[in-house]
């Protein structure tokens, strides 16, 4: 016996249309969409029935950025996948790609094996993994191909932190190459490190301590350098190229001339530098901790040029680079030297709303909230057609979104497991009410429904920009 859910009386909004219809469910895939009221003429039986009349009705959201778990600074990043992907879900996001980490001197598989346990039975979304490369050498080289071959199809690389994560322009190149052979996406993390470690010291030895100087030390012309060098070397290798938390407003200007050039150049930007800035940094009493994070928080002069980029296109993704330390004995490893705050924000549930608050703004359109949240990281991660998008055979991850609700964003009421937010006291309009993972309902007017295990692995297709 089938199972069918018809969510009823809905504005359907996916990135190439908007428009008023019913939505059938079955057996966890959408079926079909129907002129609104016809799905009775037609016959169609469901047991159960949601009334989205006067809401929206949108595709799950897509967060292609999610560090659950991550080891960074001595600590460890505040959510576990149970209590990330139900923050997740919660804010109207269906799908997360969170990144496995190669341990330094070990091989991608450990790193891609030690995720898959922490996540396996424990996720109320469904998730896939990028594979941080962390050591790139012939055996990592080869391994690539193998982790392309099982649907993680992406390798994020870093030219910042030195010593950690690192990796240097021939390895850079080196993996770019392989990438190039076997369709994998390399994503990458520009910041000069090495010139960015320099002046950590000089700060540091100056008596530059506080969390404003993180900002000031990881300057705004280090990620475009970055950026510009990681395009070159992507042209050099013949392979495509996604930036990363691009917040620099030069470093938009690099991607803009690649992609003037035609180049596969793409790029994300996150909601902490659309709607944060350094008056964040700057804020008393080691408060500027909370919002550590690299790519760092830029003047708010900055923003204009991301929020353009999305609008044409030269930015295609809004992540949340979700990594939560708590303010209280975690980001306070750095009171007296910023270096040792660990670097991340708290976000994964924000991200639908804030992007909302962006269509009330006047910022971008209701498609454009969808293709940046939902279809463009679907397709760009090798997602698509099942998910990011409201279609015949697609997974039933489907968001009924109350438009006109009114919400304060605040740590007292929020389901990620950190002791802040970021936009504490921030007034949005708009809320999700219910939430469906392939048609199962996680969220049912703004109660929790869902179980950690629900959530499943999905092994991802090569970046679908390309074809
Ligand atoms: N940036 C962060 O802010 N946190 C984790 C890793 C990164 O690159
Ligand atoms: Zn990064
Ligand atoms: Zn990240």
């Amino acid at each position: 016996m089938s199972d069918r859910t018809l969510v009823r009386g809905g504005l359907v909004i996916t990135a190439a249309e908007e428009m008023q219809a019913d939505v059938l469910i079955e057996d966890g895939k959408i079926a079909a969409l129907a002129a609104p009221g016809s799905s009775c003429a037609r016959g169609w039986t469901a047991e159960h029935t949601i009334d989205a009349t006067g809401k929206y009705v949108i595709p799950g959201g897509v967060d292609a950025h999610t560090h659950f778990e991550l080891p960074f600074g001595g600590t460890a990043s505040s959510d576990t996948f149970e209590t990330g992907t139900r923050a997740a879900a919660w804010g109207g996001t269906t799908t997360v790609v969170d990144f496995a980490v190669q341990p330094r001197g070990g091989a991608l598989r450990q790193g891609l094996d030690a995720w898959h346990a922490k996540a396996e039975g424990k996720c109320a979304v469904d998730y896939g993994f990028h594979m941080i490369v962390s050591d790139v050498h012939e055996g990592t080289l080869k391994e690539m191909d193998l982790l392309v071959e099982e649907g993680v199809t992406s390798f994020k690389l870093f030219m910042a932190y030195p010593g950690v994560f690192y990796s240097d322009d021939g390895q850079i190149l080196r993996a770019m190459q392989r990438a190039s052979g076997n369709g994998g996406l390399i994503m990458m993390h520009a910041e000069n490190g090495i010139a960015i470690d320099v002046l950590i010291e000089q700060a540091l030895a100056a008596g530059r301590t506080d969390p404003l100087h993180h900002g000031e030390v990881r300057k705004a012309l280090l990620e475009a350098e970055a950026t510009h060098r990681a395009i070159q070397l992507a042209r050099v290798a013949g392979s495509p190229l996604y930036v990363v938390h691009v917040s620099a407003r030069e470093a938009v200007a690099e991607l803009v001339s690649a992609r003037d050039q035609g180049l596969p150049v793409f790029g994300e930007t996150c909601p902490q530098y659309l709607f944060l800035s350094t008056d964040n940094l700057a804020e008393p009493d080691f408060e500027g901790a909370k919002y550590v994070c690299s790519t760092p928080l830029r003047p708010r002069e900055h923003q204009a040029a991301l929020w353009r980029a999305l609008r044409t296109d030269d930015l295609q993704v809004v992540s949340t680079d979700h990594c939560p330390f708590c303010f209280s004995g975690q980001k306070e490893l750095g009171r007296g030297d910023f270096s040792k705050i660990p670097n991340g924000l708290p976000g994964v549930e924000n991200r639908m709303d804030l992007l909302h608050q962006a269509v009330v703004d006047g910022h971008i359109s209701r498609r454009r909230w969808i293709e940046i949240a939902c279809a463009a990281p679907a397709r760009m991660f090798g997602l698509a057609p099942h998910k990011g998008t409201i279609a015949p055979g697609a997974d039933a991850d489907i968001v009924v979104y109350d438009p006109h609700a009114q919400q304060t964003l605040s740590a007292e009421t929020h389901h990620m497991n950190v002791d802040y937010s970021a936009y504490e006291g921030k007034r949005i309009t708009g809320q999700v009410e219910t939430v469906l993972s392939r048609g199962e309902t996680v969220i049912d007017r703004r109660r929790f429904t869902g179980r950690a295990g629900h959530g499943r692995h999905v092994p991802r297709s090569t970046c679908q920009y390309l074809a």
